[in-house]
């Protein structure tokens, strides 16, 4: 039986909007959603699993997670894949992005020990996707560290560069048969900053200016062993393709007519953007605009020049062309000037010296950074055609939150993923960007970091206070499968 026919041939498949006669899509565009390990899985102590930084973040206490939640059980999709693959089927999704937990299959986050269990629940759930004709893109890294390698010093600790490779081949030899899109790390930006800077996520550390580098630093180099990994010993054999998510914003100056805004938006996109884009498709190495606002920082507050951000070695494989297509985590935009943070201080808001500003003109759903700007995703796009040599691009992630009451009728985000959509449509063909595919995040709602289960992202809801966990199809889900299925079939009868 195919579920996707039951859903969009319904009659009160009522809010798609279809005043869009020019938008196609490439045959084989990826129509994808995605989830990540520690949001949606649970199991957290079962079956040998073993702990991960986010386990013990949670239970430790004293951190700012929402009502000192936690992902134990969340959508128990360990137990429950079945439902997931479910909802996958009802949407038609071509794609399914979902991670890996590396401590589920190496508990001591090493290959000497192998979780039989952990590696039997991937392999179904990678069989079963195939056998729905539904592609994986699997992301080996999504924010959730196995302890016993935190417990040596984590990603602030140059071995992990060699030990992340050891467990990236596991997984390529593991699953590569099946598996061709592969993401190494999830957004480093974010387990740099957020993890090691302002410690509001795992594994908590508070070394502003300092630790962040490193970890960015060290996660940029185990990337690079990865992807060079599979370029030798897999690629011939596997024929799949290697990437790291990247999360940006889109930036524009404040006013564009001032020359100050305008440099605050050039160093604003380089500290995150530009910090992992700029080593894998441009250089090799980080943006000197970064480099020279660190070491102008660095003299003023007496540290010797460049020591915050480390040099890539020589005799360690490059950087540059470690990526086979540019995955894009896309959420919202920013107006920026320059920084108003005090000189003085060590971190790297003052490195940056560069403040993001919501345009009063734009709607802010759900949480407070995520203004809604469908528009900043296409001026994105272009501005990575033209900064990185025109690469194949996946939006890995993008999304539209729900706070307060659960609103199942969610009409502004069906409304939100019309405009991406055609926004996207917009970037293809008059932009003439090369957009390979679009991962909706997320197929459920989950466990959303330190917001907890407050902020809902899923195209399906998810009961929480139910032990089976129901999923049920939001308005928007079933917008998007309408989506889906109009320009899958569209796709077809033009070819
Ligand atoms: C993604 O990050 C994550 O990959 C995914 O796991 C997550 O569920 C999804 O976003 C939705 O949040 O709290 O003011 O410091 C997106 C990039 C960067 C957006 C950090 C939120 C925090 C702003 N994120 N940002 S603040």
């Amino acid at each position: 039986m195919n579920a996707t026919a039951n859903i969009t041939n319904s009659p009160e498949w009522n809010c798609i909007h279809t005043n869009d006669s020019e938008t196609m899509f490439p045959t084989n565009f990826a129509w994808g959603a995605a989830t990540s390990a520690y949001q949606i899985e649970g199991g957290w102590n079962v079956d040998d699993k073993g702990p991960s930084i986010w386990d013990t973040f949670c239970h430790e206490g004293g951190r700012l997670v929402f009502e000192g939640q936690s992902g134990d059980v969340t959508c128990n999709s360990y137990e429950l894949w079945e439902e997931d693959l479910r909802c996958i089927r009802q949407l038609g999704l071509t794609h399914y992005r979902l991670s890996l937990s590396w401590s589920r299959l190496l508990p001591e986050g090493i290959t000497r020990h192998v979780n039989q269990k952990g590696l039997r629940y991937y392999n179904k759930v990678i069989n079963d996707l195939v056998a729905s004709d539904v592609l994986p893109m699997v992301t080996l890294y999504h924010f959730d560290l196995p302890q016993a390698l935190q417990d040596q010093g984590g990603w602030k600790s140059p071995e992990i560069a060699a030990i992340f490779d050891s467990y990236a081949r596991f997984c390529f030899e593991s699953f590569g048969d099946r598996v061709k899109l592969w993401i190494t790390l999830n957004e480093p930006y974010v387990c740099a900053k957020l993890g090691h800077e302002d410690g509001i996520f795992a594994p908590g550390v508070k070394e502003p200016g300092m630790a962040a580098y490193l970890v960015g630093h060290n996660m940029l180099r185990g990337h690079a062993r990865a992807w060079h990994s599979y370029n030798v010993l897999y690629r011939a054999k596997q024929g799949g393709s290697v990437s790291l998510a990247i999360n940006s914003d889109w930036a524009e100056p404040l006013d564009p007519a001032s020359p100050d805004d305008t440099a605050a938006t050039e160093r604003y996109l380089a500290f995150t953007l530009g910090w992992f884009a700029w080593p894998l498709f441009v250089t090799g190495d980080y943006p000197e605009v970064m480099r020279s606002s660190i070491e102008v920082r660095s003299k003023e507050l007496g540290y010797q020049e460049g020591s915050r951000l480390p040099r890539f070695s020589k005799d360690e494989p490059s950087l540059l062309g470690t990526a086979d297509f540019f995955a894009l985590n896309y959420y919202t935009s920013r107006r920026v000037k320059p920084g108003e943070c005090c000189p003085g201080v060590l971190g790297l808001k003052s490195d940056q010296d560069a403040e993001g500003v919501v345009d009063p003109s734009w709607p802010v759903c759900g949480v407070s950074w995520l203004a809604v700007v469908p528009d900043g995703l296409r001026k994105l796009l272009k501005y990575i055609k033209d900064t990185f040599n025109n690469p194949a691009v996946y939006i890995t992630e993008n999304g539209f939150s729900q706070v307060g009451p659960v609103d199942m009728e969610d009409v502004q985000r069906c409304g939100f993923y019309h405009d991406i959509i055609q926004e996207i449509a917009r970037a293809l063909r008059e932009d003439g960007v090369d957009v390979r595919g679009y991962f909706a995040w997320s197929l459920l709602d989950n466990f959303e970091w330190a917001d907890g289960f407050s902020v809902r992202f899923g195209l399906f809801h998810v009961d929480f206070s139910r032990p089976e966990r129901p999923r049920t199809a939001y308005r928007s889900g079933r917008e998007y499968a309408g989506i889906i299925s109009k320009y899958r079939s569209q796709t077809m009868v033009n070819i």
